[in-house]
């Protein structure tokens, strides 16, 4: 069914359209919510938050979503019972999905609840599994970030391109740590002792959707993290492509929506920074 036919389609707005709106949208209202909500859980782990302003948003971008586009398929974070083995599963569920909306609504939670200014919206529409729309909103920055598939990637309305560093040695790379700390947190520390010495300088800023737009800005020569979702990295994913970039999971094998453990660069650094985390046993 092309966009056009979709008889569906309230006012006729297209994909794109859509999830910038949504993005917006609920990146305002986030952005309202700092520093000012109400409660806050505890998912997995004392490290693993959600707060209602998570709730919240993808209530609304799922709303607004499905106003538009009733038949298509949604898989939001907040929809997911907390741990690998559930996030594993409900991405199964909807994968084959015709069209299929990944929405992070809001990357970067640790940071909103401590009010560290480093945090998004991530949206992102598969279609028969791949990724044709991918926004990152930033609603501290006012940044918006959107790839089409085979249209390019645009911030602020300018097309992206990715960063030229050849090496490890110039460049800036990014990491982070999730919530679990029995797999995923030794393993990336191990990648932190192994990474840091060899590049520029190393970044942990706790937003893995924000992090692979930066990498699809050319702020970041790369980045690397073992298990995060779907959802973390989906649009990131198109952003980078649409970039000039190269997004793979950690053994080499190009992104797909099953990756959980990530490396993103300008392509030029991707070997070399693989290799370095394959030397350092730390690719998950
Ligand atoms: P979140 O804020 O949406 O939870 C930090 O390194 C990155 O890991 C963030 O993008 C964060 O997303 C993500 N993250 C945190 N807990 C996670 C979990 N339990 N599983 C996967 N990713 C997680
Ligand atoms: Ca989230």
């Amino acid at each position: 069914m092309s966009e056009q036919q979709n008889a569906s389609v309230v006012g006729s707005k297209s994909f794109t359209a859509v999830a910038i709106n949504c993005a917006a949208k609920a990146g305002e209202w986030i952005k309202t919510k700092l520093g000012n909500y109400a409660s806050l859980d505890i998912k997995y782990s004392s490290h693993d938050l959600v707060t209602e302003v998570d709730k919240g948003s993808e209530k609304l971008i799922r709303s607004l979503v499905l106003t538009h586009f009733p038949t298509h398929s949604f898989l939001g974070e907040e929809g997911v019972e907390p741990g690998p083995e559930a996030s594993v599963q409900a991405l199964a569920d909807v994968r084959e999905a015709e069209y299929l909306w990944i929405v992070d609504p809001i990357d970067g939670t640790t940071n909103f609840v401590h009010g560290f200014p480093f945090f998004c919206v991530s949206i992102a529409l598969a279609y028969k599994g791949e990724v044709i729309v991918g926004v990152v909103y930033d609603p501290m920055k006012d940044e918006l970030f959107v790839a089409e598939k085979g249209k390019g990637a645009y911030v602020h309305g300018k097309r992206m391109q990715v960063s030229g560093e050849e090496t490890l040695r110039g460049s800036l790379v990014a990491t982070g740590f999730p919530a679990d700390h029995h797999y995923a947190l030794p393993m990336n520390l191990k990648g932190v002792a192994a990474i840091a010495p060899q590049v520029r300088n190393l970044r942990v800023a706790g937003s893995a959707a924000l992090h692979m737009a930066y990498v699809a800005a050319g702020r970041l020569s790369g980045f690397w993290e073992i298990g995060l979702n779907s959802w973390d990295l989906a649009a990131g994913a198109l952003l980078i492509a649409e970039s000039g970039g190269v997004v793979t999971d950690t053994s080499g094998e190009p992104y797909h929506l099953g990756v959980r453990n990530v490396v993103a660069s300008n392509g030029k650094l991707q070997d070399e920074l693989i290799g370095a985390l394959a030397k350092a046993g730390a690719i998950g």
